[in-house]
């Protein structure tokens, strides 16, 4: 009889790895402050390792009258189960102080799970690509500058395919800030 006998090792967990897009805004506090920190958190995450992070970008808000956000993008390997990922994300934005009140409402910090390989979850927890990714100058112009051949699964469109397609009102409503 065979017996596999799996060893816990480093090389082991890359191989198990996946490549993640993760979304951050922040626009309540010193969200560049805030930002840079979580960037910081997941990084330090034992389970996930940072491989590219955006720059940070001023956006016009979307949804109720707030203040302008600051957004950015990181792309990540991870060994977590997607769900296991939202959560510790969710974790995090508890840590600095994030308050669910108004939907799209203003915030200290928003974690989003954008891409998780090529998968396509529906849960309803989590939907994965992130259902509005497409339409969103915030999302789609930092991750194509740092992942701009990752194929959208719904559509095999790449990220900079993507991004060509916002219209230039949408790509006013952005100013990059900070490398
Ligand atoms: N959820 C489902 N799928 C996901 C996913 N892929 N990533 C669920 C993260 N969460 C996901 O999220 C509500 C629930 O969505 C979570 O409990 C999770 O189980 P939330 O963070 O509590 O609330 P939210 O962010 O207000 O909701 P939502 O619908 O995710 O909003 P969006 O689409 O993220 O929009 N304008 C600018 N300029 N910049 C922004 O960053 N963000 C929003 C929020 C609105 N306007 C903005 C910005
Ligand atoms: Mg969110």
């Amino acid at each position: 009889m065979r017996v596999l006998v799996r060893m816990p090792s480093a090389e082991n967990d890359l191989l198990n790895a996946t490549k993640v897009a993760i979304a951050l805004g922040s626009n309540l506090g010193d969200s560049l402050q805030t930002l840079e920190a979580a960037v910081i958190e997941i990084e330090q995450t034992p389970e996930i390792s940072l491989i590219q992070k955006s720059s940070w970008y001023r956006t016009k808000p979307i949804g109720p009258p707030q203040p302008d956000y600051i957004n950015g993008c990181i792309t990540c390997e991870t060994t977590l189960e997607p769900e296991v990922l939202l959560e510790k994300l969710h974790q995090i934005e508890n840590q600095f102080g994030r308050e669910r009140k108004e939907h799209w409402g203003a915030r200290t910090l928003d974690l989003d799970l954008i891409l998780y390989g090529d998968r396509r979850i529906n849960t309803p927890t989590l939907t994965v690509p992130h259902p509005r990714m497409q339409e969103r100058a915030f999302v789609l112009v930092p991750l194509a500058e740092i992942a701009a051949d990752w194929v959208d699964p719904r559509n095999g469109l790449r990220l900079k395919e993507l991004g060509d397609r916002l219209s230039q009102r949408d790509l006013d409503e952005i100013k990059l800030i900070k490398h």
